[in-house]
C-alpha cells in the first residue's frame, strides 16, 4: 500500500486541526483546544490513477520559529502550511516554517491555506496577495474547516502533487 507523510505547518490555532478532522472525519468544533506535540491520523484518498493513504502528522502551532520540532518532519513527502486570513501575520509564521523544513530537508510539494475563510467581516487577506501567491506557481486554497469548503479539494492536489 503506498503512504505518503504529510505534515501540518502553521501559527498558533489558524485551524491545523480542525482541517484534518473535517477531511478524516468530516466535522467542526468550536472548542479550541490546542494540540501538544503532534497527532497522527491516516487518510486514504482515492485518485484516477491510485490509492494513496495519508499518514496525516498535526503539529503543535509556532509563532515562535526558535522552538518549532523540526524533526517531526523527517521522512514527509508534503506539507499542508495553513494561515489564518484573520491574522495577517499567520502567512509570515507559516512561510518561515517552510524555509525552516527545506532548510533541514529540501525542497517538498506543498499547498498554502488560507484558513476561516467563512470569517468574511474579519478577513484581512486582499486577493491580490494571493493571487501573488498563485504567480509563483504555488497551490493556493481559501479553506473553511467550518463550512469544509475547498477542504477537500487541497488534500486531494497534495495527494496528486505527492505521488506524481
Ligand atoms: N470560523 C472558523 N473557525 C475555525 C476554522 N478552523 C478552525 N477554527 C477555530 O479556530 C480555533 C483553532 O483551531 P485549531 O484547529 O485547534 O487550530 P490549530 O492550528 O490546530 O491550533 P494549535 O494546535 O494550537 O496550533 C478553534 O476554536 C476552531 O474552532 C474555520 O475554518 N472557521
Ligand atoms: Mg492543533
Amino acid at each position: 500500500m503506498l503512504q505518503k507523510k504529510i505534515c501540518m505547518l502553521g501559527g498558533f490555532s489558524v485551524g491545523k486541526t480542525s482541517l484534518v478532522r473535517r477531511f478524516v472525519q468530516s466535522i467542526f468544533s468550536e472548542t479550541y483546544l490546542t494540540t501538544v506535540g503532534v497527532k497522527i491520523d491516516k487518510k486514504s484518498v482515492v485518485l484516477p490513477d491510485k490509492t494513496v493513504d495519508l499518514i496525516l502528522w498535526d503539529l503543535a502551532g509556532e509563532d515562535d520559529i526558535g522552538s518549532f520540532r523540526v524533526s517531526y518532519v523527517r521522512g514527509a513527502t508534503g506539507l499542508v502550511l495553513v494561515v489564518d486570513g484573520t491574522r495577517a501575520a499567520t502567512l509570515a509564521a507559516a512561510l518561515t516554517l517552510r524555509e525552516r523544513v527545506e532548510a533541514e530537508f529540501g525542497a517538498m510539494p506543498f499547498v498554502l491555506l488560507f484558513n476561516k475563510s467563512d470569517l468574511v467581516d474579519k478577513w484581512v487577506i486582499p486577493d491580490s496577495e494571493i493571487d501573488d501567491l498563485r504567480q509563483r506557481g504555488w497551490q493556493v486554497y481559501l479553506t473553511s474547516a467550518l463550512t469544509g469548503e475547498h477542504v477537500d479539494d487541497a488534500f486531494l492536489q497534495l495527494a496528486t502533487m505527492v505521488t506524481k
